[in-house]
C-alpha cells in the first residue's frame, strides 16, 4: 500500500463514492448538519451552548450531554439493523438484497459496536450523571473536570466511528473483532483500525469514568448515609464502577496488543509466530463479559427505583437485592469462556464454565422475586415508566431461561453463533438495559428540566417496543433451532425467509416505538406548561434528589442533607421534616468550567484519525497537544470558585419563589382546562 508523508495511506478513493447508499446517507447527514450549524448561528446559540453546555463541569448537564449522544447514536444502531433486517428479507436464493457482502459485515460490526459502546454505555452513564450525586446529596462528583474529559473522549471515539462511513471504511470483524480475521493479513484496509481506536480511545474515557464515581460514591456522601443506607440505583452504579475499574483495563491491553500486530508487525494472536488467537477471544470476553453486566446492572438499579416508586412502597429486600448485585458482578468475572464452549478447552472447563453461568440465574431470580413481591399487594401506578419496568420482567425472564439453555455446553455447541444467540442476546439487551434506560428517561426528566413526559406518546412508544421486540426476535430463536448462522449476508434456505420478514415487520414496529418516543419529548416540550412539575417530588419517591426543586439549581444543595434512614426523603416527610434548607448558609465551592475537555475530546479524535491513517505527523502533533493541553490544566490555579452565603440565599429564594410560581400556575391550569 502506498502512503504518503503528509496524508499516510488516505487518498480521495477512501471515500466510497460509488456507494450510493453510503454517499445518500453522508449527503443526508452533511445537509442537516450545516442546517443545525446555520440554524444555531441564526439564533446565536452558540456562546450559550459553548459557555453554558459543551464547557460544562456540572455533572448533570454532562449527564444530559451524555443521553443526547446516546440517542443520536441510538439512530445510527437502529439504521443499520433496518438496513440488515429488510436486506436478510430478501437476500433468499435467487435473491440477492441490496447489500454486497463486504458492505452487509461493516455493518453488523458497527451495530455491535455501536449499540454497546456508544448507546448502552453512554445512556446509563448519562443517567448516573445526573442521578447519582443528587441521590448522595453531593454537590458535584469527585473529580468534575475528568469528567467532562470522559465525555469529550466518548464523543471523540463515537465520531471516529461515524467518520468511518464517509472516509474509509469500517471493520468486518464483527463487534469482537476476533483475529485471526482482525490481523492485518486479512482485513488490511482501515476497517479494523476505527473500530480499534474508537473502542481504545473511548474506553479509557470509561474507565475515568469509573474511578471517577467510584470515589465520588465512597467518599461523598451525606452525613449519615452509610453503605446500607445507599439508594438502591446508587448501590448498582457503585458496583458497575468497580466492575469497570476491574474490566476495561484488560480492553485496553487487549486492544494495545492487536495494535502492535497490526502495526509493528508483532504476533500475539496470529496463528503462527507463536502467537495464539485463543488468547484474544480470552481476554475479549474477560472484557465483554463483565461488560454486559456493566449495561445490565444499572438498569436493574432503575428497575429497583421506578417499581417500588410506582408500588407506592419500599423496596422489597433491599439488603437481598444489594448482595445479589454483589454477587452477579464477582461471578460475572468467571464466566467468561461460555462464549467459546466449541473452541476445545475440555468437558471439565466447560462444565466449570457452564455451571458457573447458570449459578448467575440465582442473584437475578432473587432481584426479580423481590420485584414482584415489591409489586405484591401494592397501589401500582402505570406510569409509563412503570410500563417499560413490568415489560422487562417479563420478557428479561425469558431471556434468561434461553441463556440457562446456552450454558449447557453440549446445547451450545448446536446453537452456537446461530441466530438463536442473537435472539437471546437482544433478549437480554434490549429489555434489560434499553427498557430500563427509558424507563429511567421518563422517570427522571422531570428533575433534569421541570416538567414531565407526555403519557400517551410514552405508552404507545412503550407498547410499540414490546411487540415489536418479540416479533423481531422471537422467529431468530426458531431459526436458530433450524440451523441458521448468524452473521450471514445471503442464504439459501427458502425456509427461513419467512422468519426473517416477521421479523423485518418487528423491526418496523421497533421504529415506531422510537418514533414514538421521538413525538413523546416533541409533544412535552411544546405542552411543557400543562406538564410543569416545578416543586420536585412529582412522583412521591424516596430519595434525596426529590427533596430539592427540579430543576436543581447548580450547586444542588444549599445545604447538605442529614440522612436518617435508607429511604431518606420519604422519612423526612413522614416526620414532619422540611427539606428546605433555611439561612444562614455557609459558603458553597464550585468547580469553574473548563474548555480544556473539548480540545481534549478534539486532539483525541485526531490522534485517533491520525493513528487509523498512518498519518504520523498528525499523531505526535495530537500528542503533543493533549500532552501540553493536560500541563496547562494541571498549572492552572484557577479552578473554582466560592459561591457566599448571601449569593446562595438569594438563588435559593429564586428558586423556590419560581418554583412556586410555576405551581400555582400549573394548578390554575388545570383548574380553567375544567
Ligand atoms: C432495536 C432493535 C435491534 C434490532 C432490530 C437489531 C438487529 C440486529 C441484527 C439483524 C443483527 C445481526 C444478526 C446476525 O448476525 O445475523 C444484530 C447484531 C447485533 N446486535 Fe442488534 N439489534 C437491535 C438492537 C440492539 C441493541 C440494543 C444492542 C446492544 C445494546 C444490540 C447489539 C448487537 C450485537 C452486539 C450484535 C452482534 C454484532 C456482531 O455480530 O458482531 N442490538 N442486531
Ligand atoms: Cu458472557
Amino acid at each position: 500500500m502506498t502512503t504518503s508523508a503528509l496524508f499516510g495511506r488516505l487518498t480521495l478513493d477512501a471515500i466510497p463514492y460509488q456507494n450510493p447508499i453510503i454517499m445518500g446517507t453522508v449527503g443526508t447527514v452533511t445537509v442537516l448538519g450545516v442546517l443545525l450549524v446555520a440554524w444555531l448561528t441564526y439564533q446565536r446559540r452558540w456562546a450559550y451552548l459553548w459557555n453554558e453546555w459543551f464547557t460544562s463541569v456540572d455533572h448533570k448537564r454532562i449527564g444530559v450531554m451524555y443521553i443526547i449522544f446516546s440517542v443520536i447514536m441510538m439512530l445510527r444502531g437502529f439504521a443499520d439493523a433496518i438496513m440488515m433486517r429488510t436486506h436478510q428479507a430478501l437476500a433468499q436464493g435467487m435473491g440477492q438484497g441490496y447489500l454486497p457482502p463486504e458492505h452487509y459485515d461493516q455493518i453488523f460490526s458497527a451495530h455491535g459496536t455501536i449499540m454497546i459502546i456508544f448507546v448502552a454505555m453512554p445512556f446509563f452513564i448519562g443517567l448516573m450523571n445526573f442521578v447519582v450525586p443528587l441521590q448522595i446529596g453531593a454537590r458535584d462528583v469527585a473529580y468534575p473536570f475528568l469528567n467532562s474529559v470522559s465525555f469529550w473522549l466518548t464523543v471523540a471515539s463515537g465520531l471516529l466511528v461515524m467518520v468511518s462511513l464517509a472516509v474509509g471504511d469500517f471493520s468486518q470483524a464483527g463487534w469482537s473483532g476476533y483475529p485471526p480475521y482482525s490481523e492485518l493479513k486479512f482485513s488490511p484496509s482501515t476497517g479494523v483500525d476505527y473500530w480499534m481506536w474508537s473502542l481504545q480511545l473511548g474506553g479509557i474515557g470509561t474507565l475515568v469514568t469509573g474511578i471517577n464515581f467510584f470515589v465520588t460514591i465512597l467518599r461523598m456522601r451525606a452525613p449519615g448515609m452509610s453503605l446500607m443506607k445507599m439508594p438502591i440505583f446508587t448501590w448498582t452504579i457503585f458496583v458497575t464502577t468497580v466492575l469497570i475499574m476491574f474490566s476495561f483495563p484488560v480492553l485496553t491491553v487487549t486492544l494495545a496488543l492487536l495494535a502492535m500486530d497490526r502495526y509493528f508487525d508483532m504476533h500475539f494472536f496470529t496463528n503462527d509466530f507463536g502467537g495464539n488467537q485463543m488468547m484474544f477471544a480470552n481476554l475479549f470476553w474477560i472484557w465483554g463479559h463483565p461488560e454486559v453486566y456493566i449495561v445490565v446492572l444499572p438498569a436493574f438499579g432503575i428497575f429497583s427505583e421506578v417499581v417500588s416508586t410506582f408500588s407506592k412502597k419500599r423496596l422489597f429486600g433491599y439488603a437481598s437485592m444489594v448482595y445479589a448485585t454483589i454477587a452477579i458482578a464477582i461471578l460475572s468475572f468467571v464466566v467468561w469462556l461460555h462464549h467459546f464452549f466449541t473452541m476445545g478447552s475440555g468437558a471439565n472447563v466447560n462444565a466449570f464454565f457452564g455451571i458457573a453461568t447458570m449459578i448467575i440465574a440465582v442473584p437475578t431470580g432473587v432481584k426479580v422475586f423481590n420485584w414482584l413481591f415489591t409489586m405484591y399487594r401494592g397501589r401500582i401506578e402505570f406510569t409509563t415508566a412503570m410500563m417499560w419496568s413490568i415489560g422487562f420482567i417479563i420478557t428479561f425472564a425469558v431471556g434468561g431461561m434461553t441463556g440457562v439453555l446456552l450454558a449447557v455446553p453440549g446445547a451450545d455447541f448446536m446453537l452456537h453463533n446461530s441466530e438463536f444467540l442473537v435472539a437471546h442476546f437482544h433478549n437480554m439487551l434490549i429489555p434489560g438495559a434499553l427498557f430500563g434506560y427509558f424507563a429511567g428517561y421518563n422517570f427522571w426528566f422531570p428533575k433534569m428540566f421541570g416538567f414531565r413526559l407526555d403519557e400517551k406518546w410514552g405508552k404507545r412508544s412503550f407498547w410499540s417496543w414490546l411487540v415489536g421486540f418479540y416479533l423481531a426476535f422471537m422467529p431468530l430463536y426458531a431459526l436458530g433451532f433450524m440451523g441458521m448462522p448468524r452473521r450471514m449476508s445471503h442464504y439459501d434456505n427458502p425456509y427461513w425467509q419467512p422468519y426473517l420478514i416477521v421479523a423485518l415487520l418487528g423491526t418496523f414496529l421497533i421504529a415506531f416505538g422510537i418514533f414514538s418516543q421521538i413525538m413523546q419529548l416533541a409533544v412535552s416540550i411544546r405542552q411543557r406548561h400543562a406538564l410543569r412539575d416545578r416543586t420536585g417530588d412529582i412522583w412521591g419517591s424516596h430519595s434525596l434528589e426529590w427533596s430539592i426543586p427540579s430543576p436543581p439549581a447548580f450547586y444542588n444543595f444549599a445545604k447538605t442533607p442529614v440522612v436518617e434512614d435508607l429511604y431518606a426523603f420519604t422519612y423526612m416527610k413522614e416526620n414532619g421534616i422540611n427539606p428546605r434548607a433555611t439561612a444562614p448558609f455557609a459558603p458553597i465551592h464550585m468547580p469553574r468550567n473548563s474548555s480544556i475537555g473539548v480540545f481534549l475530546g478534539l486532539f483525541t479524535f485526531t490522534l485517533g484519525f491520525g493513528l487509523v491513517w498512518h498519518m504520523w505527523w498528525l499523531v505526535v502533533g495530537s500528542l503533543f497537544a493533549i500532552l501540553s493541553l493536560l500541563v496547562m490544566r494541571s498549572s492552572d490555579d484557577n479552578v473554582d470558585y466560592e459561591l457566599s452565603p448571601q449569593q446562595v440565599a438569594v438563588y435559593e429564594a429564586e428558586a423556590y419563589q419560581s418554583a412556586n410560581q410555576a405551581t400555582e400556575q400549573h394548578s390554575a391550569d388545570l383548574a380553567t382546562q375544567g
